[in-house]
């Protein structure tokens, strides 16, 4: 998921990242993402930690590993 490898999931890719879990209205609404990124975003600093990341992954019943293997 961490396409850049700067170990944080900025909004692009997070997008990147739930393309295959979402279906494709949900990803062509934008406030819907933003809304995504920002009930990952739990200290609204613009970017998710990992930490953050497998928190909320695993509140949405998707573990971390499922998101971050290649398509
Ligand atoms: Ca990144």
């Amino acid at each position: 998921m961490d396409a850049n490898h700067n170990r944080s999931i900025e909004f692009d890719e997070l997008v990147v990242a739930l393309a295959p879990i979402m279906n494709e209205q949900a990803l062509l609404n934008q406030e819907q993402l933003l809304d995504v990124f920002k009930s990952f975003n739990r200290d609204g600093n613009g970017y998710i930690s990992a930490a953050e990341l497998a928190r909320s992954m695993a509140h949405m019943g998707q573990p971390p590993s499922s998101v971050s293997s290649p398509r």
